[in-house]
């Protein structure tokens, strides 16, 4: 399958994260894509291409307007204000503020937009986060033309960025764009199978009262997992979106034959709403070396991944989102593919 890669996103690198109070080196760093770069290349998973010419009209179509404008500008007026650090939020409305009134000031706009503090906005994020979209839009386009699988190997990562706020290190949810391109071209029916360790609450919050983009994800019980505030089982979708959202949240140590089980539950869903396209939020971080993260999936069980999706027959788009393990993420990704290829 085509590899859909730029060295873009090397602009984006966080100069820290927070971490039990402490300043840590941030796990989302380039060296992650780098090592998933070289592992698919060297398992001849497919040729690398760059961007095609894509229309980004689907961002706005998935993120408020305003969000975009204030990530576009958002650098520019953080040095203005003569600072050289990444900007970090430190303050935000919580239950009880307005959310109707945007402030002037600029810390105060970064926590409107936000839902974490571990997400560092530096100088080249909003660059590295837009190339992301135009790798996922590209893709998907490839997919649209007739491929039958397409990778859009890119950071940082998508699934927690909702309609108007970042973190969990995303800004923009590439897998919601590429969704959201594929019904303006016409695609009545899309499935989002979301393999990350972490709930992907940026694309549930995106599509969850609608019922042309149904979404799937398998990840660590909300209850003692990041991102916490989202999730759980009885997460259903609403309103039109009723019955077109399914999370599967699971222990931590949770092992091989317990994650797989849910991923045959969440299969099935996914053959019986039959969908046009299918996009896998790829997430390695489930994977037993994580440093973040508490499943214990072992390396054989992202082949037998692979397999598992290529065995619903449906038109593929993989998109990277996290994995933590540096040395072994590229493996891992390029175990999912060759299953898939091979599946
Ligand atoms: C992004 B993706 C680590 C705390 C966790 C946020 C994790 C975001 C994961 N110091 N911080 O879903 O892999
Ligand atoms: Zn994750």
């Amino acid at each position: 399958m085509h590899i859909f890669y730029s060295d873009a996103h090397r602009a984006h690198a966080g100069q820290f994260e927070f971490f039990r109070g402490e300043k840590v080196p941030c796990f989302e760093k380039p060296e992650r894509a780098d090592f998933v770069l070289k592992a698919v290349q060297a398992a001849g998973i497919g040729p690398v291409l760059p961007a095609s010419e894509v229309s980004m009209a689907p961002l706005s179509r998935v993120h408020a307007p305003r969000y975009l404008a204030f990530l576009e500008r958002a650098w520019e007026r953080w040095t203005a204000l003569g600072n050289r650090t990444d900007a970090i939020p430190s303050v935000w409305p919580i239950r009880g503020f307005r959310s109707d009134v945007e402030p002037d000031n600029f810390q105060a706009q970064l926590g409107m937009y936000s839902f974490d503090s571990g997400t560092p906005f530096t100088a080249g994020s909003w660059q590295a986060a837009l190339s992301g979209a135009q790798l996922a839009l590209s893709a998907q386009a490839h997919v649209a033309a007739g491929a039958r699988a397409a990778f859009s190997l890119a950071r940082p990562p998508g699934h927690h960025a909702g309609p108007d706020f970042f973190g969990g290190y995303c800004f923009i949810n590439n897998a919601a764009v590429a969704a959201q391109a594929a019904i303006d071209q016409g695609a009545q029916r899309v499935s989002i199978l979301d393999v990350d360790y972490h709930h992907g609450n940026g694309t549930q919050s995106i599509f969850y009262d609608r019922a042309d983009v149904q979404f799937l994800s398998l990840h660590g019980d909300p209850r003692t997992e990041y991102p916490f505030y989202l999730g759980h089982a009885d997460e259903l979708g609403a309103g039109a979106g009723l019955g077109f959202n399914h999370n599967y949240p699971l222990p931590a140590g949770c092992t091989n034959e317990r994650w797989f089980d849910a991923l045959s539950q969440a299969c099935s869903q996914v053959q019986a709403y039959a969908p046009e396209l299918l996009i896998i939020s790829l997430g390695v971080d489930t994977y037993v070396g994580d440093p973040i993260s508490k499943f214990r999936l072992d390396k054989p069980e992202y082949r037998r991944l692979g397999a598992a999706i290529a065995a619903l027959r449906r038109p593929t788009l993989f998109i990277l989102e996290g994995g933590y393990a540096v040395a072994e993420i590229g493996e891992n990704v390029a175990a999912v593919l060759t299953g898939f290829e091979h599946g």
